[in-house]
């Protein structure tokens, strides 16, 4: 068994944002303009009234305050309500491709790599923009790299999932090293036109690159002490967006095909499994919840991880012990804890302990004990 290390990890953020006050004015307007259009309907009870949204809500609801995304054409206009992407052809980069490529270069000069030492590409996110081939294998050609890529697709943990999946090929020897790519393009599957979950998402990149101890050089690497991953079945968090919809005669683009939830059942179910899993894990490794010096914690909501921080600390958690990137990239679905490592890891001293943490849809959570070398 070889020793696994994270040697690099690479953030990229598409170019435009849309702020809270964007998005409501855009959505209140949409739903007004609705509400008059349809008030005969809605005063025989037939169709019911869009209420409005408020920026004051999300704030406190969410922490959210802005988003990045990839294409800003669309989404505020209330003539339409989603992102306007080009469709390219099929000898174009495809844009998960791109997105992937710009935070999979980062990463790989964080880890002081090339392609030529990589022998296996995971690009595992909330969705994939095709089914095949996989988007993995369109990366791997763009860097040059032999040995082989798949896409895996695990909502929320599809990041710390795939993270588990790449320490276990390079532990048993069947790969030198890894890049797990996270494009997560979520924007194209958020209901604009729904007022519980319009603010909720962003789009990112994040990739990260893990290899065998011995061929480590990174100025800044983690050893992968524990990983743990779980699912408990879920209805409360869904897409049924599937290739299945031509077949079934139904609307591919109906509501319930796009990102919709229960939100609050999600809380209240998934902060304390993600308490436990968390507890359950930092046990196996034999350290003490008192040992870890910082929590990358998934990144839905800021209340959620509030709770699940004073669950397992017994207090608030100072700042710097478990960031929050929410009130600036919203939920990036697999890639908030991801975020939240790039950006606040180097501080850390040689011996210092860390958790990556996700918990989402599946419900799905996953973690990784990390320990600074
Ligand atoms: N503006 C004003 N009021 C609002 C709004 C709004 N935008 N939205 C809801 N309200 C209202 C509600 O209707 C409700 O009114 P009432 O009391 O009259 O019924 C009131 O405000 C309070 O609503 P809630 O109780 O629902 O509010 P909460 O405090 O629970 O906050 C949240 C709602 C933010 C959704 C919260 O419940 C939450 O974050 N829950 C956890 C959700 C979560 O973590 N989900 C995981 C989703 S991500 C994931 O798993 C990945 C999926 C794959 C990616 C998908 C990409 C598209």
């Amino acid at each position: 068994m070889h020793d696994v290390v994270i040697s690099g990890a690479g953030l990229w953020k598409p170019d435009h944002t849309i702020t809270n006050e964007e998005l409501v004015a855009s959505y209140n307007a949409y739903a007004e303009r609705y509400n008059a259009d349809n008030a005969d309907a809605i005063s025989d009870g037939t169709l019911t009234e869009k209420p409005l949204s408020s920026t004051e809500f999300i704030e406190k609801a969410s922490g959210i305050k802005r988003r990045y995304i990839y294409v800003k054409d669309g989404v505020l206009d209330i003539d339409r309500m989603r992102p306007k992407i080009p469709r390219r052809s099929e000898d174009e980069l495809s844009h998960q491709a791109e997105i992937a490529l710009n935070a999979a270069r980062v990463a790989l000069e964080a880890a002081g790599k090339t392609g030529a030492d990589i022998d296996m590409v995971i690009v595992s996110c909330a969705y994939t923009e095709r089914s095949y081939p996989a988007i993995a294998i369109e990366v791997q050609s763009e860097l040059g790299i032999q040995g082989s890529g798949f896409d895996m697709l695990v909502a929320c943990s599809a990041a710390t999932f795939a993270l588990q999946r790449a320490h276990d090929a390079i532990a048993a020897g069947s790969a030198r090293a890894v890049l797990v790519i996270n494009p997560e393009l979520t924007s194209p599957q958020v209901n604009y036109t729904d007022r519980d979950s319009h603010f909720i998402f962003g789009d990112v990149g994040t990739a990260v690159v893990l290899e065998s101890a011995g061929t480590c050089t990174s100025a800044h690497s983690f050893e992968i002490i524990g990983t743990k991953a779980q699912t408990v079945f879920s209805n409360n968090i869904r897409s049924n967006f599937g290739y299945v919809a031509l077949a079934e005669d139904a609307d591919p683009f109906a509501d319930d095909n796009l990102f919709h939830q229960n939100g609050r059942k999600v809380f209240k179910e998934v902060c304390p499994m993600a308490a436990d899993h968390l507890q359950a894990q930092i046990d196996a490794t034999g350290l003490a919840i008192t040992d870890i010096k910082r929590w990358w914690l998934h990144q839905a909501n800021l209340n959620m991880n509030q709770l699940i921080s004073r669950r397992l600390l017994g207090r608030d958690p100072a700042p710097d012990e478990a960031p929050i990137v929410l009130d600036e990239y919203a939920n990036t679905a697999s890639a908030g804890s991801i975020i939240a490592f790039c950006l606040f890891h180097e501080d850390l001293n040689a011996g210092d302990y860390g958790v990556i943490c996700s918990f989402g849809a599946g419900y799905s959570i996953g973690s990784l004990v990390l320990r600074k070398r």
